[in-house]
This record gives C-alpha cells, structure tokens and sequence, in this order.
C-alpha cells in the first residue's frame, strides 16, 4: 500500500553539516512561503546544549539554504532574556494579513513559556510578547480571526491531565484566555502518553486541518509520532474528526537513532495549490525532513476513523 505521507527521497534534506556555524542539531523546523520562496525557521542545539534558531531558504521547498547567521538567539537584554536564558527552540510560523508572526518555546530556569515575534521580510523580527505562563509549549496561531478574536491552540501541562490540546482567544495576540480543553490522550492508543500541536493549522473545504504529534511510552523509551485532526471552519473549538490512526512514524534511520531516537515532530506543513501538503519534520530531533500527501486523504482519515477527543 501507498504510505499516506510519501517521504522525499532526498531526505534529509537538512542536516547540522549544511549550517555554516557550529550547531549539532538541524530539527524541528517552521516553513511557510514567502513571496514565491519557501522559508524555514529550524531549531538547532549549539555546543553547550541550548537551542537557538536558524535561518534557510528554498526554491522548491526541498533544497534549502542555510543563511550566514541564525535568525534568533537568545535575547540578550530586557524581561525576554530572563525567559529566554536557557534557548529558543520549536518555533512556527503564521501569516495575518501581511505579517508573519513566530510562536517559539522560551526556556529558562523558571520553565518554559511560549514568546511571539514578528517580522514581515524574514530579515528584522521584533519580539513582541511573552503569551503564555510556564509551563506551556507548542502553541500554534490560525491565520485568521473568528468573531473578531485570534484564536491559537496550546499545550498547557498539568500532573491532572497530562500535556493535553487546549483552544484559547485573545483579542491583540498578546493576552489570551476563555481557553477550553480540546483533545486528550487516549489510554493505550499511539498517542497515549502526550499530545500536542504540531504544525500551523491550514484551511481545507472541510475544515482546518491540524497535523499534531502523539507520544507512546515504551520499554525503550518514547515514539513521536505524527496525526490529524479536523476542526470546524467557523469555530475551530469543534472538532469534526480526530484520525484515529497516525500518519507518520519514526522508519527512515535518521528518525530512529539521533540526538534522540524514535522521534518524528512537526512544526511546518505548507497546502500547495494542487491539493497535496508539503509535511515538515524533524527526524531524531538531528535532522530536517519532508513528505508529500494528499490532503483529501488526510481530511477522509478524519471524517471515516475517528476517536474521541476525550
Ligand atoms: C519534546 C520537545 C521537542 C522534541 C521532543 C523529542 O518534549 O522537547 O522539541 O522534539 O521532545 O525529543
């Protein structure tokens, strides 16, 4: 049978060995289009072990170059440095109206919150706002308003419902709340053990698509691996289907072994106009990879299989 998500045979297509500073790690990685050019935001681990944010560009979305210098690192001055002592890691990327906006796990010695940025030519960003309390990560924007609201879905953790999907508005994109828990994991299910948003959601004529990562608990550690889920296009709290199977797991070997084995985690997918999605993803938080699928075949996993948000 046909894999849903047909890796490219050049994967990976970015390693630590295309970056021309010194990193150990090329992973986790945003990319939109920008201006015809595909842009990817990849997270990557320095030397002493903290992450920072580099910075590649691409014609067709599967060559990338790396540019002379990261993008962000870690503030040096003001409340963001406090946050961001430990490194940047994990960001992703939205467009509203003509602004693209970056969420991005800050990490420091008081837990990790989320930080949004802007920028609108890849070459300035300005940090705008730390959204979020400790401890939350992966927070992804949808790139519109509903009712007059931005929305965004995040990934709160608690010892009483473990790092669950949650849904919250805001009205400036600095200050959120009314949040709602959205999707659980389920017992003894791939994603059993942690869920969380993956890549920016994006529209399709059935609903917002939304490409997330699950995490089992084995004997040899923990499996990421990758799913979906479809929420409704004029109030993306309701969801219309979860797949109840994953889309993509760690197979290729630099997703089984790396600076953290059996790991495939996403922070980028970009819908192309002839109806398939570039999918984006870190392999072995070491590497950067990509994969093609249709996105009605996504959409059907969702509407035909689905599971319980909770
Ligand atoms: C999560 C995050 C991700 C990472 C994953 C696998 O908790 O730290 O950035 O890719 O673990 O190590």
């Amino acid at each position: 049978m046909q894999p849903l998500v047909k890796r490219y045979e050049g994967n990976p297509i970015l390693t630590k060995n295309d970056v021309p500073y010194p990193v150990e790690t090329v992973h986790n990685a945003a990319v939109i289009k920008h201006g015809g050019q595909y842009i990817m935001l990849f997270r990557a681990h320095r030397r002493n072990g903290r992450s920072i944010i580099g910075i590649a560009d691409s014609a067709d979305g599967f060559h990338f170059d790396v540019r002379p210098k990261p993008f962000m690192v870690p503030a040096q001055s003001g409340v963001f440095s406090i946050y961001e002592q430990f490194g940047v890691e994990d960001p992703r990327v939205c467009k509203i109206g003509d602004t693209y906006y970056i969420t991005y796990s800050c990490y420091s010695k008081h837990g990790v919150r989320i930080g949004l940025a802007r920028t609108s030519d890849f070459k300035k960003v300005d940090r705008v706002a730390l959204i979020t309390q400790a401890d939350h990560r992966n927070v992804v924007l949808f790139p519109q308003k509903f009712d007059g609201r931005y929305v965004r879905l995040d990934r709160p953790h608690s010892e009483i419902s473990p790092w669950s999907m949650w849904i919250s508005y805001s009205p400036d994109l600095i200050h959120w709340g009314a949040s709602q828990l959205l999707i659980k994991p389920e017992t003894y299910h791939w994603d059993e053990m942690k869920i969380g948003p993956g890549a920016t959601p994006f529209r399709t004529d059935q609903g917002w698509l939304n490409i997330y990562h699950g995490v089992f608990p084995t004997m040899n550690g923990a499996v990421y691996r990758l799913g979906v889920a479809l929420h409704d296009l004029e109030d993306p709290a309701r969801i219309i289907g979860i797949a109840d199977e994953w889309i993509l797991q760690p197979e290729d070997p630099w997703e089984i072994t790396g600076y953290v084995g059996n790991v495939v985690f996403t922070c980028g997918a970009v819908p192309e106009n002839d109806g398939t999605v570039k999918i984006y993803w870190g392999g072995a938080d070491s590497v950067m990879c990509v994969g093609v699928a249709q996105i009605q075949e996504l959409v059907e996993m969702c509407l035909q299989n689905s599971r319980s948000p909770y």
